[in-house]
């Protein structure tokens, strides 16, 4: 899963984005780099940020989405009526970071379009989520906040095939938290559902090579990451830098499962 932010104020590719060209011209490049769908956001979560209005929100991915229809696109958005919108552009997933927490109508849209839906585990909201996180256990609260929000959206008519569980990498954590999700991501797993994982590029990674004060880590970091949550039994990987993450993925999957790609 590539990542589209057309926001000015993302943590790492804040205004990269922000004008349609670009933001189009992203997406078609990590298509054809191996993506297997584009996540496109206007609203930042970074630690901090400031919300944004639906309208504003719409006004940033119209533009951007009717440009790739027929493309495979995630829509990253906690609005039901910014993912309506979205869905009726032609985008198959929705990735709401509140789990269908923020808005009461959401799960109906969602339901109602057949799309896929990404669960994401939050503690607390953007402005105050890494003001000191604690937990007794991380691994089992995220766990059994997870399988919560998938009972719930399953009562409500989303059907399970459809859903993926994502920790919430940096989404009220510190560095130890997001480690020992993705060291213990059977926990995880054992909900039966596959398992989205977003460590691109986060401040954790920075942080663990050195920097205290990081704001975001690096590529090679980002694909070190992935690697090791791809051998823990993640399946999908939202990240920034797609060409390089799809030859790292290769490489370890070509291992893992054997290829019969013959070359010279
Ligand atoms: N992380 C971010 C945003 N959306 N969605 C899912 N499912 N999982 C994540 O880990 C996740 C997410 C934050 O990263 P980014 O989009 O790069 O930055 P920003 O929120 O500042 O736009």
């Amino acid at each position: 899963m590539g990542i589209v932010n057309v926001t000015p104020d993302s943590f790492s590719d804040g205004g990269v984005n922000f004008e349609p060209e670009a933001a189009i011209a992203s997406a078609r490049r990590m298509l054809a780099e191996g993506a297997a769908i584009v996540d496109i956001g206007a609203e930042s979560t970074r630690p901090g940020a400031d919300a944004v209005e639906a309208g504003e929100e719409l006004r940033r991915i119209e533009p951007v989405l009717a440009e790739l229809l027929g493309a495979p696109i995630s829509i990253d958005t906690s609005k039901a009526v910014v993912a309506r919108r979205a869905l009726e552009l032609g985008a198959e997933l929705v990735n709401d970071v509140t789990a269908l927490r923020a808005d009461p109508e959401m799960v109906e849209v969602v339901a109602e379009s057949g799309a896929y839906l990404c669960l994401m585990h939050m503690r607390g909201e953007p402005r105050m989520m890494q003001d000191e996180p604690r937990y007794e256990d991380v691994v089992s609260e995220v766990a059994a906040f997870l399988e919560e929000r998938l009972a719930f959206a399953a009562a409500h008519g989303v059907r399970e095939e459809l859903i993926c569980l994502d920790p919430g990498i940096g989404f009220g954590k510190t560095v130890e938290h997001n480690l020992a999700l993705v060291r213990q991501l059977d926990s995880l797993l054992a909900l039966g559902r596959p398992v989205l994982v977003g460590f691109s590029r986060k401040r954790s990674l920075g942080r663990l090579l050195g920097d205290p004060e990081a704001t975001r880590g690096t590529t090679a970091a980002s694909i070190g990451a992935a690697l090791a949550a791809y051998q823990r039994g993640a399946g999908i990987f939202r990240v920034h830098d797609v060409h390089e993450h799809v030859e790292a993925l290769t490489i370890a999957a070509a291992i893992e499962h054997g290829d019969a790609t013959e070359s010279a």
